[in-house]
């Protein structure tokens, strides 16, 4: 910031998302009522020092109309958010076509679409220019908000083409982008048809972040295979221009979490949890009912615990909470049936006239409901087949202060390079290897538990969301400085 002579200043930084952290209900021909999802983006952003921060994105909400969209614009301005304005068609070719069913599963290691998917492949020509006209929707938002010094943080996957509209129109323009999800290894990202329209777009940011450095060095092997560019320390250069590329890791407002613990509601539900499973140890999942979570392996992985110790049988009890997702989507709709059909016979096989070993609820739990969950569990069991970092394990981490619960954690989910050491860490495919785990979560001594704890906790409130947007913004300042120094030497 003193580089570029913003010390004092409070600086703009416009934060660019497919979704608006808010939902948006219409009451009337020109009244929305407005809620915002207190996320750990939001959050992030909100604890950035020196930055005044505006969001744009799409309320997640069809408006036809002129009225309804005046009246939207206006409600979301006070919540310091900008709308985009995207029509059915946009959202089913962009948004549910090429966004979750194409890059979604192919950065996840899922692959191209197959089967049921393959419709999808045919029209991924038409998919490709929707997903091309939606980025540059949000560009032309961008450019009717911009004011010059202003830094833009693109984020994720929806918005790839979304730096290269930004630079076409101003050169000069600030522009970061922010990847949520794992980027693959360069052999998968391959198959992508459009792969060297994205990549040349992505390069056009001034600062491209990954979780993990893994990711950006899979990224930038994409590159150099791909494109042929030069892969350099810093990331990848170009004709003379280099774009930086490093590894940013999120963490969550760990403090939240803490106040939360203390709030009467909180400690009553507590209490409430703590009688219903007395005498049972309670392992917990909390996931979007997504098939890159692996909530199949991981209650095949608890099936397989309790056939080979019996002893366990009505002491332990699996709390899985799945908040569905793309439910419109029919992969979606066979995951649902699948896990209902395997907690069923798990059920029908070890329960008993007073309890059975798997609660399955299929739906959010208010931020309280949460906290306390995460607070009286005993395990926590994170079994994604990939994720970019995995945002549960911190969250129950943060929240374990006093019983220093066991975090089973996937070595596929960015969180096992940062929670590796204090974490047991699995391969959720190997479902004799997760029921292991979980033998030794519940009866790990007391003093491997508190060692291991300390690690994680030290790690979550320390590395927190606020610092994670911090870095980035400062590090994509200095990166444009850097480079505005280079061509003036
Ligand atoms: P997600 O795939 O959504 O995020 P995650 O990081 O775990 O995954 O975050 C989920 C959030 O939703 C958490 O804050 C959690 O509390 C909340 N949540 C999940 N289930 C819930 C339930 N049943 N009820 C209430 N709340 C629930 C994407 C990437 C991740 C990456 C994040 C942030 O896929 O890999 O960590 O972005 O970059």
């Amino acid at each position: 910031f003193r580089r570029l002579g913003l010390r004092g200043m409070k600086q703009r930084l416009l934060v660019v998302a497919n979704r608006l952290p808010v939902s948006a209900n219409r009451r009337g021909e020109d009244h929305w009522s407005l809620e915002i999802s207190a996320g750990g983006l939001v959050s992030a952003l909100l604890g950035v020092k020196d930055v005044d921060a505006k969001w744009i994105g799409w309320a997640g909400v069809n408006v036809p109309d002129e009225v309804g969209q005046r009246a939207l614009t206006k409600a979301l301005a006070e919540k310091r958010c900008i709308p985009v304005f995207l029509d059915e068609e946009i959202v089913h070719q962009y948004y549910n076509g090429y966004c979750n069913n194409i890059l979604w599963p192919l950065f996840h290691y899922l692959g191209l679409p197959q089967e049921d998917r393959l419709a999808t492949t045919r029209n991924f020509e038409s998919q490709f220019d929707a997903y091309k006209r939606a980025n540059q929707m949000f560009a032309d938002v961008v450019y009717q908000h911009y004011q010059e010094g202003d830094v833009i943080w693109c984020h994720d996957y929806h918005l790839m083409f979304l730096p290269k509209c930004l630079k076409d129109h101003d050169i000069n323009m600030k522009v970061g982008w922010f990847l949520h999800t794992p980027f693959p290894s360069s052999e998968i990202y391959r198959t992508l048809p459009s792969r060297l329209e994205l990549l040349r777009s992505v390069l056009c940011a001034d600062l491209v972040g990954f979780h993990t450095y893994d990711y950006a060095r899979h990224f930038v092997s994409a590159c150099t295979r791909i494109l042929g560019l030069e892969g350099t320390p810093e990331g990848v250069e170009d004709q003379g221009r280099l774009t930086r590329v490093a590894a940013f890791p999120i963490g969550i407002d760990s403090d939240r979490f803490k106040r939360a613990l203390e709030l009467p509601a909180v400690k009553r539900h507590i209490s409430e949890l703590t009688q219903r499973f007395a005498g049972r140890k309670v392992m917990l999942g909390v996931d979007r009912l997504d098939m890159i979570k692996g909530i199949p392996q991981k209650i095949l992985a608890f099936e397989k615990f309790l056939e080979e110790n019996p002893d366990w049988n009505d002491k332990v009890v699996l709390l899985q909470i799945a908040v569905p997702t793309r439910t419109d989507v029919p992969e979606y709709q066979k995951l649902t049936s699948q896990v209902h059909e395997i907690v069923g016979r798990i059920n029908g096989r070890f329960g008993t006239l007073t309890a059975v070993p798997i609660h399955h609820l299929d739906r959010s739990l208010d931020f309280h409901a949460l906290c306390a969950l995460y607070a009286v569990t005993d395990v926590a069991l994170v079994t994604s087949l990939r994720d970019g970092m995995n945002l549960v394990s911190y969250e129950y981490v943060a929240c374990q202060g006093s019983k220093k619960g066991v975090l089973i954690l996937s070595e596929f989910a960015g969180a096992a390079q940062s929670l590796g050491a204090g974490a047991i860490l699995v391969n959720p495919w190997n479902i004799t290897e997760v029921a292991d785990s979980i033998r030794h979560a519940l009866t790990m001594p007391s003093d491997e538990r508190e060692k291991r704890h300390r690690h994680n906790y030290a790690h979550v409130t320390t590395h927190t969301a606020q610092d994670w947007a911090e870095t980035f913004v400062f590090e994509l300042n200095d990166t444009v400085a850097e480079a505005l120094l280079r061509t003036r030497q």
